[in-house]
């Protein structure tokens, strides 16, 4: 274990603008540590998930402090590690869409594998192997083609995506500065987890967000890609505490977070559907299988196939007993609480949208 000051508890999250970035800002700074977090520029608002916890910087005692920085750019990278000197670094920063990563394979191999690399090597230049905690996000996507079920830390890695292979690396080059440097240095590798802040395009959020809209008349149909794959579908707020306990363990280690449970995505159009008073019934098959509302005969669901992937992950569920039995971490919230959580959300974003309709510019 790293002789950290136990004064300083300083935390730095790349990704902070994200869904898990932002969970766990708010999660750090009622732990009382000062959050650092590392922002993109664009021409455009990116910063909608943690507006909320903006603090004026003119103002005194600043807690939560943001800063421009990419994974593609080493320097920027260093001289933020350098100012900021963190005790604990939560790397979330990545290209994370899985369909995305076929159409940009190289940068995302750029930022999801060499920005790995590059955190690490800011860490060793800066000589700061010795004080700070490194967490990395890696992922299920790395048991991509199914070689054992469940998937637990022991399973053999198959990634089908240029997203899991770049992430692939990310896991590795964070092992090896562990053995090779004696670095505390660790991989999360989380299971699919999602909440009413999920990006828009990930399959659970465009669900319940597309039959929020069907519901109140803003849209009528929802176009999806294979209604079959599998996933074990968990709650954001709970994996962002279990980032946080990989690094407070007695030693670097490498841990599976998942619930366990899986469902297919036609399950989850059913259940979104449902907490609307909707019964979907399945009609035809391949790509002209439809979802019909049994009630009013109407189409809700049709397959898009560009939303097929060139090699799909068929079947995912995890076994975290490795994290509860060492860590003492388990999901507290359940498949049908996150369902409700989010088709709450976005009914009323839907219902505010029918009201106020689009604005031009
Ligand atoms: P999001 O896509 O919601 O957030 C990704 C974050 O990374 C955003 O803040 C994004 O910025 C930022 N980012 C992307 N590219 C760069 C770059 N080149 N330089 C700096 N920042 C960049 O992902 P999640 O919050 O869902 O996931 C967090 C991490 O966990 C990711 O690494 C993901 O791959 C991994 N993961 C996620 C799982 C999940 O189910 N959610 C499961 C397992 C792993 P911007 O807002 O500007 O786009
Ligand atoms: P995934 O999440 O690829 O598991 O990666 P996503 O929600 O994108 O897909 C899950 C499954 O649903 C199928 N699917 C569709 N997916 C999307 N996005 N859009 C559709 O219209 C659609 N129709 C069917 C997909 O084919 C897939 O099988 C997420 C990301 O958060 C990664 O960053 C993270 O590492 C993994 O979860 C764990």
């Amino acid at each position: 274990m790293p002789a950290q000051d136990s004064k300083r508890r300083i935390a730095l999250i790349t990704g902070v603008t994200g869904q898990d970035g932002a969970y766990l800002a708010e999660y750090l700074l009622g732990l009382g540590y000062t959050v650092h977090g590392i922002k993109r520029r664009s021409s455009s608002f990116n910063t909608a998930r943690v507006d909320h916890l903006y603090q004026d910087p003119h103002a005194g005692n600043v807690r939560f402090l943001m800063h421009y920085g990419d994974m593609t750019d080493s320097t920027n990278l260093i001289r933020l590690m350098q100012q900021i000197r963190p005790t604990e670094i939560y790397n979330l920063a990545a290209q994370s869409h899985v369909a995305v990563s076929f159409e940009s394979p190289e940068y995302t191999a750029n930022a999801d594998a060499i920005g790995v690399l590059r955190l690490l090597e800011a860490i060793r230049i800066l000589g700061m192997e010795k004080e700070t905690l490194f967490y990395q996000a890696s992922t299920s996507e790395l048991y991509g083609l199914v070689q054992e079920i469940p998937q637990k830390e022991t399973t053999p890695f198959y990634p089908r995506s240029p997203y899991g292979v770049a992430k692939l690396y990310g896991y590795w080059i964070t092992v090896n500065y562990r053995e090779a440097y004696g670095m505390f240095a660790a991989n999360g590798i989380l299971f699919n987890h999602e909440s009413p802040i999920r990006g828009e395009t990930f399959v659970t959020r465009k669900i319940t967000r597309g039959v929020a809209r069907i519901e109140v008349g803003l849209e009528q149909t929802l176009y999806l890609g294979n209604l079959d794959a599998k996933r074990d579908w968990g709650h954001a707020k709970d994996y962002v505490e279990g980032m946080h306990m990989i690094l407070q363990a007695d030693k670097p280690d490498d841990f599976v977070l998942a619930t366990g449970e899986t469902r297919s995505v036609r399950e989850m159009v059913e259940l979104a559907f449902a907490e609307v008073g909707h019964r979907v019934e399945w009609r035809g098959t391949g790509v002209d299988e439809t979802g019909v509302d049994a009630k009013s005969g109407k189409t809700v669901v049709k397959i898009d196939p560009t939303y097929f992937r060139p090699t799909e992950v068929d079947l995912l569920v995890g076994d975290a007993s490795k994290a509860r039995e060492k860590l003492g971490w388990k999901p507290k919230r359940t498949f049908a609480q996150l369902v409700v959580e989010m088709m709450a959300s976005d009914l009323a974003e839907a219902k505010r949208d029918a009201v106020h309709g689009k604005r031009s510019i």
